[in-house]
């Protein structure tokens, strides 16, 4: 009943009592009752004697409901499974992955209890003020392209932010979406595969949207985007255009098996380019110019000495040399 009364709600801007008793069959306790229900999930409902109820405003949801609305894909995102809370949403879409849950299925939660960063960091929001999700992919590809799909992830979030809250966000390689060089959004690629099969990956996506509280370390280096724009923007939507964004990137990206019909527009929005960055390697550290990446996804730098290095993502960090970016 919650979904039909909704639909009514947004199709006229007053709708009375007895129409939707009508249309329904339901009672007049019954519409009232439902009145009161959706008030209380932050739904802003106006009663006008003699004209009926008004929609006044929709609160941040991000229900499997909500989102499904907004998606306009074909198979990102079409099977949501939403929890108000988690552990994390990579862990649950793991699961999901072992129980046979098809390519596509996007896990979305309202909080994330144990978010997961790379190598064992930690990655921290509080209740309703973050999108957490995590998309399950079971991809035709070697398990050595897997990394690739950060990138092709990083892609579609940062046209997705461009798109629908008009900022002109960067990439920083290989998981990074930056603002002025602070960061407002972070990527966990997982893989469950054997030596040459892949059976699924899971590519996890944090991002900054509402008023969090970072603590001092935080501070310096991570942003959201309600501090930057001063508005709230539906979580909703802007997940919708993520996995619009994905879906269709990710087709070029298996039309290739790598990123060279991605390349171009990826360096459009790669912070690092043209930058001097420093390469923390394990027991190999250096610095140089970032040219940009190759098609396999690689950063290309040219280091000091004049030779040309390619960086592959993993237990390598990339650092400006004035700041993060
Ligand atoms: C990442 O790791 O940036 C990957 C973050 C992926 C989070 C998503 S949320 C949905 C899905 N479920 C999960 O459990 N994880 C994924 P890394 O590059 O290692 O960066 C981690 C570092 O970012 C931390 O050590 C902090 O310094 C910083 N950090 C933590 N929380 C942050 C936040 N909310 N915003 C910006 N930076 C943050």
């Amino acid at each position: 009943m919650k979904t039909e009364v909704l639909a009514m709600l947004q199709e006229e801007t007053y709708v009375s009592g007895q129409k939707i008793c009508d249309r329904l069959h339901v009672s007049r306790t019954a519409v009232w009752k439902m009145m009161k229900r959706l008030r209380e999930e932050g739904y802003e409902i106006e009663a006008v004697s003699n004209r009926g109820y008004c929609l006044k405003h929709i609160p941040d949801v991000i229900t499997e409901e909500a989102c499904l609305k907004e998606m306009e894909t074909s198979w990102a995102g079409r099977k949501i499974i939403y929890r108000d809370e988690v552990d994390s949403t990579n862990t649950l879409a793991k699961q999901k992955g072992e129980e046979g849950a098809p390519h596509g299925t996007l896990i979305v939660a309202d909080m994330q209890t144990n978010g997961k960063g790379r190598l064992g960091r930690n990655w921290v929001i509080p209740k309703g003020q973050a999108i957490v999700m995590s998309l399950l992919l079971r991809p035709q590809i070697e398990p050595q392209c897997a990394s690739m799909l950060t990138l092709v992830a990083a892609l579609a979030v940062s046209q997705a932010i461009k798109e629908k809250i008009g900022i002109a966000v960067q990439i920083k390689w290989p998981n990074d979406i930056v603002y002025k060089g602070k960061k407002i959004c972070g990527i966990l690629t997982e893989m469950s595969a054997e030596m040459d099969v892949i059976h699924y990956i899971v590519v996890g996506i944090g991002i900054n949207t509402g008023k969090i509280p970072f603590d001092k370390e935080l501070e310096e280096k991570a942003d959201t985007l309600y501090r930057i724009t001063g508005n709230y923007f539906p979580r909703r939507i802007l997940i919708s255009a993520v996995m619009k964004h994905f879906e269709t990137y990710y087709e070029q990206f298996c039309q290739t098996g790598d990123l060279s019909l991605l390349q171009n527009i990826y360096e459009e929005s790669l912070a690092n380019k043209n930058n001097q960055v420093r390469v923390l390697a394990p027991g190999n550290e250096y610095t140089g110019e970032c040219l940009g990446i190759t098609k396999n996804g690689e950063l290309r730098v040219r280091d000091q000495s004049g030779t040309l290095r390619t960086v592959m993502s993993g237990e390598v960090s990339v650092r400006g040399i004035y700041g993060y970016v």
